[in-house]
């Protein structure tokens, strides 16, 4: 099979890029491991940047976004028993909103499928080969018979386990990463959320958050210790555990519900540089974690498809290669400011095992800070709404040299 860019992997990162290809006449085809599903039911994100929400009804994408999803203008910071409401429509103008990463996937996929553009699950064994030529290969299994693409590009959107990076050799990459000495247990509840807003809340107990999919769902996380057995926590321990970390003086708790599914989500920091590899070009959770307290694993990864669509567009429409050539770093300069924020966030809201009280002390005064002072909260709102897309010229000059 031939095709222009033949991308690996079906979550947000790959079926973005495959719509905002299309969308500029460029042929792509989608090669997915899993099944179809799988990848529509998999529970992950619940946030979308005000920018990733506005790409996806720019795509004809947004209905049920629109319909189903909910626009939060504000988010709860709790400490000490008192929420603190950041107000991001006011100090930014702008919105998120609350819709299930699964949905959205299920979006993207659908209106793939209807177009009729290739898009193959349950493949096996994926390989590229070729990348330092420009005419790329990737092989693969599909229903027992061994298939090829030819392609122009390859798009590595395959997650952090996926093939592609690790189709690299040893030393081409320069690998940033840090774990945390916890993770999140994530559970989906059948509750209606008892709260319009996010609930960020820090206790001496640890980090819980507060969240939702829909008016009759609630979304909630705790944080425990790494090596956690999800299915260790009895319901009773849970709803116990959770009230007390949102515990406070004006009542307000999660409601309870029936648990429809729990999973364990663990928390670290990892960038891969460069993101571009010859003819190889990884994008989202391919190239990139971060910690899901400032909630950006998706965003980032429709950030980085976002900046190689128009990169692929500058290449086929006129032959240039300056966005390919600058690929790397244009990402990296988000995703390294999308890192400190997600690091900040969580450093700010845990419990680290090994403080002996000063962090305890300095994460009072951070909170203390962003809850009284306009200006620190502006930080904050800024950040979580989402960086905005065009590269403004005040990290233009502060960037280019750095990666
Ligand atoms: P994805 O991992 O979503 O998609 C990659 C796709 O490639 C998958 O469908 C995979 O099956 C496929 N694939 C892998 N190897 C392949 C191969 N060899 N061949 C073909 N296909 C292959 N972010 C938040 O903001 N909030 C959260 O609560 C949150 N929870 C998360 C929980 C978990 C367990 C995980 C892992 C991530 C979570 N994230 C969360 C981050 C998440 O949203 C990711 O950032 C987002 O899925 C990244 O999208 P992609 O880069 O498209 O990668
Ligand atoms: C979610 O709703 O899944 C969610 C919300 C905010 C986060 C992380 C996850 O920071």
């Amino acid at each position: 099979m031939r095709t222009q860019v033949a991308i690996v992997g079906a979550g947000p990162a790959g079926l973005t890029l495959a719509h905002l290809l299309s969308r500029r006449g460029i042929d792509s085809v989608i090669l997915e491991a899993r099944s179809r599903g799988y990848v529509e039911h998999r529970v992950r994100a619940g946030v979308l940047e005000h920018g990733t929400a506005d790409l996806m009804v720019e795509l004809g994408l947004g209905r049920r976004m629109r319909s189903e999803g909910m626009v939060h203008r504000g988010i709860e910071l709790r400490f000490d028993g008192v929420s603190h409401r950041i107000d991001l429509a006011g100090l930014t103008g702008r919105s998120i909103t609350v819709y299930g990463q699964q949905e959205l996937v299920k979006d993207l996929i659908a209106a793939r499928v209807e177009s009729g553009a290739p898009l193959h699950f349950d493949v096996g064994k994926v390989g590229i080969e070729g990348i330092e030529s420009d005419a790329p290969l990737v092989h693969y299994t599909r229903e027992g018979r061994r298939e090829r693409i030819e392609c122009d590009f390859v798009a590595g959107c395959d997650g952090f386990h996926g093939v592609s990076r690790t189709t690299l050799a040893p030393g081409t990459l320069r690998i940033y990463e840090r774990s945390l000495p916890f993770a999140w247990l994530g559970l989906l509840v059948e509750a209606p959320p008892s709260h319009e807003e996010l609930v960020y809340a820090r206790h001496e107990r640890g980090f819980a958050l507060f969240s939702m999919r829909s008016p009759q769902v609630t979304r909630l996380y705790l944080q425990v210790p790494p090596d956690q057995d999800p299915a260790a926590w009895s319901p009773d321990q849970l709803w116990s555990e959770l009230r007390c970390r949102f515990a406070g003086a004006d009542g307000w708790e999660p409601n309870e519900g029936r648990i429809l599914e729990r999973g364990l989500a663990p928390m670290r920091s990892f960038v891969c540089d460069p993101l571009r590899h010859g003819r190889l070009f990884l994008a989202g959770d391919a190239a990139h974690i971060v910690p899901p307290t400032g909630a950006k694993g998706l965003n980032l990864a429709v950030a980085d498809v976002r900046v190689l669509a128009g990169a692929l567009e500058a290449w086929y429409r006129h032959g240039d290669p300056q966005a390919l050539d600058a690929y790397s770093s244009t990402c990296l300069d988000r995703i390294w400011r999308v890192q400190q924020f997600s690091w900040w966030m969580t450093s700010m809201l845990h419990r680290f095992p090994d403080d002996d009280g000063f962090r305890e002390r300095v994460q009072w005064a951070q909170l203390t800070q962003i809850a009284s002072s306009r200006a620190a909260a502006g930080v904050l709102a800024e950040n979580y709404v989402g960086l905005p897309f065009a590269q403004s010229t005040a990290t233009a000059s502060v960037s280019t040299a750095r990666h």
